[in-house]
């Protein structure tokens, strides 16, 4: 190109930071964009136009650090994550843009009303839970840094079902977030990669030396949408590539050469479904090729995309690691470690030996599960058949792997079988954590418990064999959304008090301490938390026609539904209480008014989970229908939960449940965010709860049931669930009335499996740990009761829980396992 206009040679500025300037740019947007005047448009054209004006306030930036990123010679993080649960994106971006007051001006000068924008968005939710809602917070932390970094991942068209309830039952319904339009987005398709599946593989001879080559059946393109991750008012906007699966022509010629339209139709159909929907399970992997298709479809875009696009052409590979780590965000990219191994040693020609020293120091893994049925395996016939070079690969990784531990344990079949990649039974499986152990340069859990049971109990031997591989990172929240953003004027009270420079340095909350003392600070916080429950009650009004108890305590507990979380513990709280008041074994007046508050999806396949949604709705309608508990005790539990929903729920809880079974939750981040916002926890002693704990003080967390040692101790000696019901009056007439069809019109088949699932199995020790937490909760009441004391409690909690900063959590990687520091 020769260009010889001024402005072609100028660098890409961005419009001017005045409210006019933003007018006519999201005038400009409108019309020319959007096609449509402003006194025609509706909220979507207008929501569209205000997005791609904060793009464009954006994008000059963007340009500038993806040109920096290409040509900087500094180590990168590619974070490989197949979820990112993003929630809504405009707010965060005006803020990070430092753009929220022009913003509002200029739309307010234009008669737009900016808040019904912000509801009209919605949100990206391309993940389950925790996983990955913590990948969109590393990425933010990782921009707010300055961190050479790019995310991968995939760009679901439909991302986690929206959950309606029918009869108080689960149904899901499709989440087509891309319908409206997805203005964050720029698509990259020139810069598409060809991802290839099936086939054979065929070793040849080259000047004596054996080598082999991948004759896949068919292709897909992966093709590259750029989202942008802005940093917190630094000037800085990473990039989150997120790949979708488009079909190709070589795809149709090799399987349906038949020349057959339809057959070519349906040729594309079947290669778009690898990124066409994001599987909803988040504890037990299903096994299914089409989810083994859209992890390697992802990964080896990725790689092929840093490779080629990040590294000059004549780079020289054996220096890899001084340029790039890759983070697997759990298993779901593992199979980049044998991708990476075929293009060093098939593409690229590299001895294997080489090639494998330089892999083993481009990875590190990152396990955020302890229960054993979440743990990714493959069956090696499944492999072979979709990605059968790599399956040779693993096989040789895993036989010089054994052969290492041989070396230094001798025959010790037992202990190879342990350790063995390739597990035998039920069939015939890769282990993908295993694989990425033996790959990884660090292994981290993310709590110090999880980490330290991933070594005691998961990971045995391989800490054994490599102890310094095993770390721990633990969680982080990022405070920009989930303070700032989500509680405005909990942020506007501590900026008052100790300035803004917590928002990005957040253990300076610790200031707030002495403020603990001071009755009009607390006056001042009460007033915030009570705003916040009117904002919430507004929300719940205006979404779902619900609403939660006057002055009542907020009692909140939202996460994924899963049995090791023990929504049942809850359930059985709340139906001891409402037991108690209708047989008149507690006066409604001592009863301290509380509103339970759930949110939570269940896997569509897990049955029991969707069983206990139903009783939480059962006992929700009958609860709050009694007039015996008028004012006393209510139940909400709006559908759908998600990102948005939480900003707005976690300011206004006053008490958190965080009740897993003590050695399951590996972290918990959602625990994190009541306590930076102000809530008491009750919960046990599992994942960050520990460390939430010992920060904030035992007198300010409310502790009960067993440790892990003890949960341990007691099925080693025999957990008989039963007992407990029969020795605890309490807990029987609670299960007895949801066995007695109380909760479901006198039909006590409903719930019947819930209950003998509780008496007879109860794998997670609700019953067991029934009596202590009943206890723990008449302490909540107590201090619940001396408002001062509760107050005081919780500023205690938000100033001592800066440590969980996603900052922090990043800072760590960056200092312990990536070694990449941030770019000036
Ligand atoms: C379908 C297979 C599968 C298995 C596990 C899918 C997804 C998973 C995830 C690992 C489940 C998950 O989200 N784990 C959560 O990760 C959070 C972030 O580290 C932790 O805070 C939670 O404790 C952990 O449950």
């Amino acid at each position: 190109m020769t260009a010889t206009h001024p402005l072609a040679l100028a660098p890409v500025t961005a419009p001017p930071r005045t409210a006019d300037a933003f007018a006519a740019q999201f005038l400009h947007n409108l019309n020319f964009d959007r096609g449509v005047a402003l006194s025609a448009s509706s909220a979507n054209d207008r929501y569209l136009a205000l997005a791609h004006t904060v793009r464009d306030h954006l994008m000059a930036q963007w340009l500038e650090d993806l040109r920096h990123q290409k040509q900087t010679q500094a180590k990168s993080v590619c974070y490989l994550s197949a979820e990112y649960l993003l929630g809504r994106q405009l707010d965060n971006n005006l803020l990070a843009g430092g753009l929220a007051e022009v913003a509002a001006e200029a739309l307010s000068a234009c008669g737009v009303d900016l808040d019904e924008l912000r509801a009209h968005e919605v949100e990206p939710g391309l993940g389950n839970g925790g996983l990955g809602r913590l990948a969109a917070c590393f990425i933010d932390s990782l921009a707010t840094l300055g961190a050479p970094s790019i995310g991968y991942g995939i760009r679901y068209e439909y991302g986690i079902f929206r959950q309606t309830f029918v009869d108080g039952q689960q149904v899901e319904q499709p989440d087509a977030w891309l319908s409206l339009g997805s203005p964050w987005e720029v698509a990259r398709p020139e810069e598409a990669q060809t991802i290839a599946f099936g086939g054979h593989t065929e070793t040849f001879d080259e000047q004596g030396v054996s080598r082999t080559r991948w004759i896949p059946a068919w292709t897909v393109q992966a093709v590259p949408y750029n989202l942008m991750v802005p940093g917190f008012q630094n000037g800085r906007v990473n990039t989150l590539r997120l790949w979708s699966a488009k079909a190709t022509n070589a795809f149709d010629l090799r399987i349906f050469n038949s020349g057959d339209y339809e057959e070519a139709v349906r040729a594309q159909t079947f290669a778009e479904n690898i990124s066409k929907v994001l599987y909803p399970e988040d504890s037990t992997p299903q096994g299914k090729e089409l989810r083994l298709q859209q992890q390697y479809f992802f990964v080896a875009a990725s790689i092929h995309d840093f490779l080629g696009t990040m590294l000059s052409e004549d780079y020289d590979l054996s220096n890899l690691p001084a340029r790039v780590i890759f983070q697997l965000n759990d298993t779901h990219p593992v199979i980049a470690v044998p991708e990476l191994m075929r293009v060093l040693v098939d593409e690229k020609g590299m001895p294997w030996d080489a090639a494998w020293a330089i892999t083993r120091q481009c990875f590190a893994y990152t396990c955020h599960t302890l229960l054993p049925e979440a743990l990714e395996v493959w069956p090696v016939e499944l492999l072979g058949r979709l990605l059968p070079r790599h399956l040779e690969i693993i096989y040789r990784i895993n036989e010089e792997f054994l052969a290492e531990v041989r070396e230094r344990y001798g025959d010790d079949e037992m202990r190879i079988r342990n350790m063995s990649i390739i597990v035998e039974h039920p069939v015939r499986s890769v282990r993908m954590a295993y694989l990425a152990t033996v790959a990884g340069a660090k292994v981290n859990g993310v709590a110090e418990l999880h980490s330290q049971l991933l070594r005691d109990k998961v990971l045995t031997d391989f800490d054994d064999f490599y102890p310094e591989k095993f770390t721990n990172v633990t969680n982080g929240v990022t405070p920009r959304r989930f303070l700032r953003l989500a509680n405005p004027e909990l942020s506007d009270l501590i900026t008052e008090a100790i300035g803004d420079g917590w928002v990005t340095d957040l253990a300076r909350l610790r200031e707030l301490e002495p403020l603990a003392e001071d009755a009009g600070f607390r006056a001042a916080f009460g007033e915030v938390k009570a705003a916040n429950k009117r904002r919430l009650n507004d929300v719940l009004r205006e979404r779902d026609g619900l609403e939660v108890g006057d002055g009542h305590m907020l009692d909140v507990m939202v996460k994924r539904l899963h049995e090791y979380k023990r929504q049942m513990l809850k359930v059985l709280h709340i139906v001891s209480t409402y037991e108690g008041v209708v047989s008149g074994r507690i006066a409604a007046s001592d009863v301290q008014p509380r509103t339970a508050i759930f949110g939570a999806k269940a896997a569509p396949g897990y049955a029991m989970a969707k069983r206990i949604i139903h009783l939480i709705n059962a006992v929700g309608s009958v609860v709050n229908a009694d007039p015996r508990l008028e004012g006393r005790l209510k139940v909400v539990f709006p559908p759908n939960y998600n990102v948005t929903l939480a900003e707005r729920v976690i300011p206004a809880a006053d008490l958190s449940e965080q009740i897993s079974l003590a050695g399951k939750e590996a972290s918990g981040t959602g625990n994190m965010k009541f306590a930076l916002n102000g809530a008491l926890t009750i919960g046990t002693d599992d994942g960050a709860n520990v460390e939430i704990r010992e920060l904030v003080g035992d007198e300010n967390f409310f502790l009960f049931g067993m440790s892990e040692p003890e949960a341990e101790a007691l099925t080693v000696s025999g957990y008989r669930p039963s007992e407990y019901y029969q020795a605890d009056a309490g807990l029987r007439a609670a299960v007895d009335l949801i066995a007695s069809g109380a909760f479901s019109g006198g039909d006590r088949s409903v719930f019947e499996p819930v209950v003998s699932n509780l008496l007879y199995e109860d794998r997670f020790m609700v019953l067991a740990d029934y009596a202590p937490y009943i206890a723990a909760q008449e302490r909540v009441d107590a201090v619940y009761a001396d408002h001062d004391a509760w107050t005081r409690s919780a500023i205690l909690n938000v100033a001592r829980t800066g440590f969980f900063s996603s900052d922090r959590s990043i800072r760590d990687y960056i200092d312990r396992i990536w070694h990449t520091p941030p770019l000036d």
